[in-house]
């Protein structure tokens, strides 16, 4: 087992796994950046290095200062969190060329999966149902084009190095893909310094549906169900839950089935999530994979009883699952809500001096955060500031708990989403699980500053 672990991230996260190397008995070491001198994540870990000015890129990004920190603190192992360095492939392999263990997948499968068109020809070939649409890089108008009249309008332009909804487009006649394809070239170059495309049809009114993976290096591989992950505005979810409110016990099975079949087929190991579209007919597409351990892991480890983290851990270690698939026990109802600092109308961040904080708590309630009174919340990184997670035996309950636990949710100094999420956990199509990705249009149409005036 692992002696010593370096935590390449901030923020609630890195005290998430700080907890799980503590009750593994490994000692941990955290890297900071200038604007985190002051950070829980600083204050709890065995160790401590600041690696850089405030900017990521000359900080947590910074695989040479990383890989020194990790060296001179002399660990066995690096867990990158998620975001920054998390599905970077050439990082991973740095890790392993300098004799650390990389705690994720290899970094092999970490490119496969971030080539979001070789991803979805490597599902299809095991089987996993995707989107009606081609499987290659569009070359030119004249094929894009005539891919688009085959599988028929609407249809979506994807980055082929993207992910997470950056760099999509949605394109519903022949007008408008002349004019979109060389947009979205355009804005992929720019983006990710790639600009292939593919295109797809585009699935209207889905559900963003994910299954989380687990694989050990001895060929085991289990499924923990999945997450409900519909809610959410620009692509920022907002909330998450698990299970599904549309998932029969069969569908969850039959999903679960084709994830671990195909994260097999890709000698997949570690932690993983496979994201699906779920049509109004409860037809499945893939869509792509995470190689990382996601922020909205906690609901699966609520209705599983698991600690994930820890599952990450010891699988990079080489150690066997720790449980099977019948072992995975399904109970009851969880949901998670991102508290973020940022205006709940415009989404603007919100960073600035915490003035007042009350984290909640009471059965069956978890907060993963680094945030505490006086800390100031930087505006150089993800506004994500603290998680709260409920678990109750049903959905109804989990709802009453989230609403009485955003009650006593009290930040003050700056701005966050909890108004927000109590007035959707209050939406009488929220309550009846009635959800896709379009069920935050209704919330979230900021009004110009000019009208927003004449209010
Ligand atoms: C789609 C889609 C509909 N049809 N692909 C968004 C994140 C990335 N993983 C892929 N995403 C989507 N891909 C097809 N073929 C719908 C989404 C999508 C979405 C699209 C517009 C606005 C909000 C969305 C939220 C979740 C998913």
């Amino acid at each position: 087992m692992f002696k010593k672990i370096l935590i390449a991230n901030r923020g609630e996260i890195a005290t998430r796994i700080i907890w799980a190397c503590r009750e593994l008995g490994i000692r941990t070491v955290a890297i900071y950046s200038e604007a985190d001198r002051d950070s829980l994540h600083v204050r709890f870990a065995d160790e401590a290095w600041c690696i850089g000015p405030a900017p990521s890129t000359k900080s947590y990004l910074n695989i040479p200062m990383v890989i020194s920190a990790a060296e001179i603190a002399n660990v066995d192992a690096i867990h990158p969190g998620y975001g920054f360095l998390a599905e970077n492939a050439y990082f991973a392999e740095v890790c392993e060329r300098c004799n650390i263990k990389f705690i994720g997948p290899s970094p092999e499968c970490i490119s496969l999966m971030g080539d979001k068109a070789r991803a979805r020809a490597t599902m299809k070939a095991a089987g996993v149902p995707i989107t009606p649409g081609f499987e290659g890089i569009v070359e030119d108008e004249r094929d894009a084009l005539r891919i688009a009249d085959e599988i028929g309008y609407p249809v979506i332009i994807k980055a082929s190095a993207g992910g997470g909804g950056r760099g999509m487009r949605i394109v519903r006649n022949r007008n408008e893909m002349l004019a979109s394809l060389p947009a979205a070239q355009h804005e992929a170059q720019l983006a990710f310094g790639n600009p292939a495309v593919y295109i797809e049809k585009y699935i209207e009114q889905a559900r963003h549906v994910e299954i989380q993976v687990l694989g050990d290096r001895h060929g085991n591989m289990v499924h923990l169900g999945e997450r409900e992950c519909s809610v959410q505005r620009r692509h920022q979810k907002l909330i998450e839950e698990s299970p599904s409110p549309a998932l029969t016990p069969e569908m969850r099975r039959r999903m679960g089935e084709v994830a671990v079949e195909a994260c097999r087929e890709i000698g997949y190991v570690n932690a993983g999530t496979m994201e699906f579209l779920l049509d109004e007919n409860k037809n499945f597409y893939f869509m792509e994979m995470n190689t990382r351990i996601q922020v909205e892991h906690p609901v699966t480890e609520m209705v599983t009883n698991t600690d994930l983290v820890r599952e990450q851990i010891l699988i990079a270690a080489g150690e066997r699952l720790e449980f099977d698939q019948d072992d995975i026990i399904f109970s009851g109802h969880s949901i998670e809500c991102r508290i973020n600092a940022e205006n709940s109308r415009t989404f603007a961040p919100s960073p600035g001096l915490i003035t007042a904080m009350n984290i909640p708590g009471g059965p069956g309630v978890r907060t993963d955060t680094a945030a505490y009174p006086g800390w100031y919340v930087p505006p150089h990184y993800d506004s994500l500031i603290a998680k709260l997670i409920v678990h109750h035996r049903t959905r109804d309950m989990a709802i009453a708990r989230m609403q009485r636990a955003l009650d006593a949710m009290i930040i003050e100094g700056i701005d966050t989403t909890v108004s927000l999420q109590q007035q959707i956990l209050a939406d009488a199509d929220f309550i009846a699980g009635n959800l896709s990705t379009r069920f935050m249009e209704r919330f979230s149409n900021p009004r110009p500053a000019a009208q927003g005036a004449a209010e």
